[in-house]
């Protein structure tokens, strides 16, 4: 492999450029109409347009990303995540087309790609699985039986689905019927497929993922990802380690990951996703078969380069990784800054990055796809950068993501910082008491409550306005006599009394 196309934007394809031309790989850029000036546009050797900003037409479109890698003269393609990094198509297609392709074997995405299936592979395989069916529900009827053997709470969940679309809580049977219709209907419209299986609920867990590597001769794990703070399926913090993981328990997880990559013939990174109940009990979810955005805190506490490995593996090579169980040292934190205003229920917010004031120093990375003068549009998701701290200990690091969110200066688009710098003084949350439902549970961190404080500020300020307007307004002096021109002076008079 000589010449990679990164088929993605913003800050994954300029960390795929670097990974790139750190191993003397060429890398080839593609942007739409929106990112004809963005970073990563410049850092890439060539850059080609493929289409307007809506990614139908232009980041989703197979044909016209395949005809950009012809054009350039590419022999890879790496996805980056999102758009069509999971997309068991695409990843024959760019084979088809005699390029290589930066990810895993079509079979193992498809694999994982279906939910039931992927439990039915993982359960043969010894992967501890959420009590449930592993096969699609038919018979709303038996769907009683089954779901009464599992014992409520139980959970809908699409078998095409993931990342929460899809599902639903039943707490009795007489909300299963509602359910299992809803869920499919909503699988159908999101998926193109309607079929629906059952789970247990689990209450209140955590939820930790663990990144594997495999080449040709390993599969290794790299530990867990922390990734309970979440709002509405959207991850807002990631840390490696997780307070709640021993080492014991890394092994036993680690082992359950690397035999869930395994029974897939996987090649490549990827992550396997757990739910953490409180007991200690963990239970495979679904394997994202991709690059994470969160894979940096995994990087800092074992010191790889994911990308890099992502590549070499790609390219026929073995990973860097040494012999032996890898160890993570320190901790690290990332947070995803985005386009969302907590002051308005976490709406997107659009505009011109007016200043940008970067956060630098000991154990601070800023992975990032805009600059001053970028223009955030509603085309691509909101994440504008993640800021991540490497420290000794959590303690450290939380430190680190405090000086480096108090540092970090942007204008002109409204973002979640605000956010992060309430959660990282968070007691509960320093302390580590985190699950899934944490934000749930509080709405005080989310949305800032107005501070009195400046209430009284604003309103001195306001009355010495009023005052200065006052002292310079001009004085409209008559002798009592009925004016030259009246009206224009009653207007006058008028005017200077508002
Ligand atoms: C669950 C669950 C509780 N019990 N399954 C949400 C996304 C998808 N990956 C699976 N999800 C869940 N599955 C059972 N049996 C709770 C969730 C869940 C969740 C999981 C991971 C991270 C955030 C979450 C937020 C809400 C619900």
């Amino acid at each position: 492999m000589k010449r990679v196309l990164i088929a993605n934007r913003g800050e994954i394809a300029l960390r795929i450029v670097r990974a790139c031309h750190e191993e003397n790989l060429e890398a080839i850029a593609v942007y739409s109409a929106a990112d004809r000036a963005a970073p990563y546009v410049r850092a890439a050797d060539r850059a080609i347009a493929i289409g307007p900003a809506p990614a139908p037409e232009s980041y989703l479109n197979i044909e016209r990303l395949l005809a950009a890698a012809a054009a350039a003269g590419a022999d890879g393609i790496h996805p980056g995540y999102g758009f069509l990094a999971e997309r068991a198509v695409f990843a024959e297609a760019v084979s088809k087309a005699g390029l290589t392709w930066i990810g895993p074997p079509a079979s193992a995405i498809r694999a994982m790609g279906d939910k039931t299936e992927a439990r039915r592979r993982m359960h043969a395989a010894g992967v501890p699985i959420v009590p449930g069916t592993s096969e699609p529900i038919v018979d709303p009827g038996a769907a009683r039986k089954l779901a009464q053997a599992i014992g409520y709470p139980v959970m809908v969940k699409a078998a095409a689905g993931g990342g929460g679309r899809g599902m639903r809580v039943v707490r009795g049977d007489d909300e299963l019927a509602g359910a299992l219709a809803s869920a499919a209907s909503e699988a159908q419209k999101a998926f193109g497929d309607p079929a629906v299986y059952l789970e247990k609920l689990i209450v209140a867990p955590r939820h930790v993922e663990i990144q594997v590597l495999a080449d040709h001769e390993r599969t290794v794990h790299l530990g867990e990802r922390e990734c309970s703070i979440q709002r509405r399926h959207q991850k807002l913090v990631e840390e490696a380690p997780s307070v709640a993981v021993s080492p014991a328990l890394r092994e036993a997880v680690g082992a359950a990951a690397v035999a869930a990559a395994r029974a897939v013939d996987y090649r490549g990174a990827g992550t396997c996703e757990f739910l953490l109940a409180s007991d200690g009990g963990f239970f495979f979810l679904e394997m994202n078969t991709r690059i994470q955005v969160e894979h940096p805190v995994t990087e800092l506490v074992y010191g790889v380069d994911l990308v890099r490995e992502q590549l070499r593996i790609a390219g026929g090579l073995r990973m860097t990784i040494p012999a032996g169980t890898p160890v993570p040292h320190g901790w690290a934190i990332e947070c995803r800054i985005t386009s969302e205003d907590p002051a308005n229920g976490f709406l997107p917010s659009t505009g011109r990055v007016d200043y940008l004031r970067v956060p630098a120093g000991p154990g601070v990375r800023w992975d990032s796809g805009i600059e001053i003068g970028s223009e955030v549009t509603l085309y691509y998701d909101s994440l504008l950068a993640k800021l991540i701290v490497w420290g000794a200990d959590r303690q450290q690091a939380i430190g680190r993501m405090v000086r480096a969110l108090d540092e970090l200066v942007l204008v002109g688009v409204s973002t979640n910082q605000s956010f992060h710098a309430r959660l990282f003084t968070d007691p509960a949350f320093r302390a580590g008491e985190i699950d899934i439902q944490f934000l749930e549970r509080r709405p005080d961190l989310l949305a800032s409550a107005p501070d009195p404080a400046l209430d009284h500020d604003l309103a001195i300020a306001a009355a010495l306005a009023e005052a200065e307007e006052r002292q310079t307004r001009r004085q409209v002096v008559t002798n009592g006599e009925p004016a030259i021109g009246g009206a224009w002076l009653r207007q006058a008079r008028l005017d200077a009394l508002q």
